[in-house]
């Protein structure tokens, strides 16, 4: 199958190509895009040399597939181009998350939503994912009435840029900076704009994309966004109050149970789960379990993931393979 990866050469599309080779995902040509002022450079595919095309040449190679992680502007200007064309796009943008017409999709939760006829996908925001990989399973058992977040989140989730930030810092090196503020040794409250209510983007991103993707819109989410450095993948303190009481054994071993969730849960060995050790694993990692001593119904937990695997690359491949595998590709048997 030929594929396009538009944003080959950033953080999140170099992860795509990386995780299209693990999975194996049967891409018999490879169609890199980059930026205009990438265009002819080399990137690397299953140990091959592809040269960066541009937006133009990649619609008139005719790829089945196009993963795009180039920012919202570029999706937004691009996309519908490449799905006029028969193109399927898998979006790692926000800009079309929120369109009720496109679907917003995590496999393992309402991959059964997509249809031949959807063109554009969008893949939720990292911190969207990793939480609700991890409630879902909860929700469907218990009913979930409110979800309390607070999350810690990588520099990776900004960009090479956020990264060389926080090194030079380490380093002492002066550079260009990703954030108003000195990453290291802090932690910076805001992640995205603020928008009216106070909130800031990243912050209702969480809230509205958690329950289009769940299908509930009655779930209550209120969410604090935090950068801290750190590189290996998100962490989340989430709060979450149910319809129904729960049995503490039995959350663990439904979780257990759960595609794609790893329960890291024994206080007394000190286990749970951590950037550093998420870091490059495909899984969503939950611990600290405990009741909320506060309230009925209410548990509290931790849950961590690469931000750049599950959060974007991984679940982009993982839509593109539900979509072979159900043979909604054009020109795909
Ligand atoms: P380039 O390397 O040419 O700038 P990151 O978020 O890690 O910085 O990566 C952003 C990715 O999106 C890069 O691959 C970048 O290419 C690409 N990109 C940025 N703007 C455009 C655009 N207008 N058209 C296509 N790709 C773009
Ligand atoms: C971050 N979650 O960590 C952001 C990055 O909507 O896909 C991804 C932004 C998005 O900064």
């Amino acid at each position: 199958m030929k594929v396009a990866v538009v944003g080959a050469t950033g953080l999140v599309g170099t992860k795509m190509l990386q995780v299209l080779e693990e999975r194996n995902f049967p891409v018999t040509e490879l169609v890199p895009v980059a930026s205009e002022r990438s265009v002819g450079k080399e990137v690397i595919f299953k140990g091959k040399p592809y040269k960066v095309v541009s937006m133009t040449d990649a619609i008139a190679a005719k790829p089945a597939v196009a993963l795009f992680s180039a920012g919202g502007s570029t999706s937004l200007e691009w996309a519908p181009q490449f799905a006029a064309a028969g193109i399927t796009v898998i979006d790692n943008s926000s800009a079309w998350r929120m369109d009720p017409a496109k679907p917003l999709v995590v496999p393992e939760i309402n991959a059964d939503i997509l249809t031949a006829g959807d063109k554009v996908i969008a893949n939720p925001n990292c911190s969207t994912i990793q939480m609700v990989v991890a409630l879902n399973p909860l929700h469907k058992k218990y009913g979930i009435k409110r979800i309390v977040v607070s999350t810690y989140q990588s520099v990776t989730g900004t960009g090479v840029k956020a990264v060389t930030q926080l090194m030079n810092e380490r380093e002492g090196k002066e550079g260009e900076m990703a954030y108003k503020y000195p990453i290291d040794m802090n932690a910076i409250p805001q992640i995205d704009v603020f928008l009216d209510n106070g909130y800031t983007k990243e912050e209702m991103k969480m809230v509205n994309e958690t329950r289009k993707i769940m299908r509930d819109d009655t779930i209550r989410v209120t969410s604090t966004t935090v950068r801290i450095p750190v590189m290996g993948g998100h962490s989340e303190s989430v709060n979450v109050e149910f319809e129904h009481d729960y049995d503490l054994d039995e959350v663990k071993k439904l979780l257990a149970a759960s595609p794609g969730v790893v329960v890291v849960d024994d206080p007394a060995n000190a286990q749970y789960p951590m950037p550093k050790d998420a870091h490059e694993k495909d899984e969503v990692f939950v611990g600290r379990l405990r009741r909320d001593e506060s309230q009925p119904n209410t548990l509290n937990c931790w849950i961590v993931s690469d931000n750049l695997r599950k959060g974007a690359a991984t679940n982009a491949v993982q839509i593109a393979e539900y979509l072979m595998e159900k043979h909604l590709l054009n020109g795909v048997k």
